[in-house]
């Protein structure tokens, strides 16, 4: 085989090798963008589980600064994606584990948990009605489903914690909240779902970027029969 002949198969391999390691990195350690879908989850009828998360800054795509929901398919893994397919008339066990810090909200409406069960979120094992922001850390985020009256304020984290995580999909190691509740599904349909504190730092009003991009501060409940 000639030079240029040994060479261009050497190329060739060299750019295969490369591109498995990119596929690699890309499918094992950063966490997938694809279809949450919770619709076979659990036996027909029985309650679903949904875990999310909220990060200060997802820390990677196309936009690492930016604040985001993250979603765990049923089979454990982070998927930044943020509509999630879930059967109708089903129970929903929602975790929210939250790692951003908080502050006041600029609505203290927000800060009362609606259209869910008992109309309390559970924080950190303790339950909640109202949350008043202008106390401890604040809120961070709130997940509200306007359609079916849902807001759940999302409270902030300790700011001067020495371990506020820095790129999704953050873990154990990180300071955060837990917040649970529980609704259930209506009928077949789209139900846009977002947050209402203005999050988009350095965005006008902070209700730009994350907050009027998809897949960051909103998203949709794909509720399938
Ligand atoms: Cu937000």
């Amino acid at each position: 085989m000639s030079f240029r002949g040994r060479l261009s198969t050497f190329l060739v391999l060299l750019a295969l090798v490369v591109a498995l390691a990119v596929y690699t990195v890309a499918t094992i350690l950063l966490p997938q963008s694809g279809v949450a879908d919770f619709t076979s989850a659990q036996p027909a009828g029985a309650p679903v589980n949904l875990t999310v998360q909220t990060v200060g800054q997802i820390g990677f795509g196309a936009n690492p600064t930016w604040v985001s929901y993250l979603v765990q398919t049923p089979g454990g893994q982070w998927l930044h994606d943020t509509t999630w397919k879930v059967p109708a008339h089903t129970k929903i066990n929602m975790t929210v584990h939250q790692y951003d810090s908080g502050s006041p909200l600029r609505n203290q409406q927000w800060g009362k948990i609606q259209g869910v069960d008992g109309n309390v979120e559970i924080l950190n094992g303790k339950p909640v009605s109202v949350y008043d922001s202008n106390s401890g850390n604040g809120v961070g985020h709130t997940f509200a489903i306007p359609t079916l009256g849902i807001n759940v304020p999302l409270v902030g984290v300790d700011p001067n914690a020495t371990n506020i995580c820095s790129s999704a999909p953050c873990g154990s190691s990180s300071v955060s909240n837990t917040i649970t509740f529980s609704f259930t599904t209506p009928g077949p349909g789209e139900y846009p779902w977002q947050c209402f504190v203005p999050c988009g730092l350095g965005y006008l009003f902070g209700n730009g970027g994350p907050m009027s991009n998809s897949n960051y501060m909103g998203g949709f409940l794909d509720v399938v029969s």
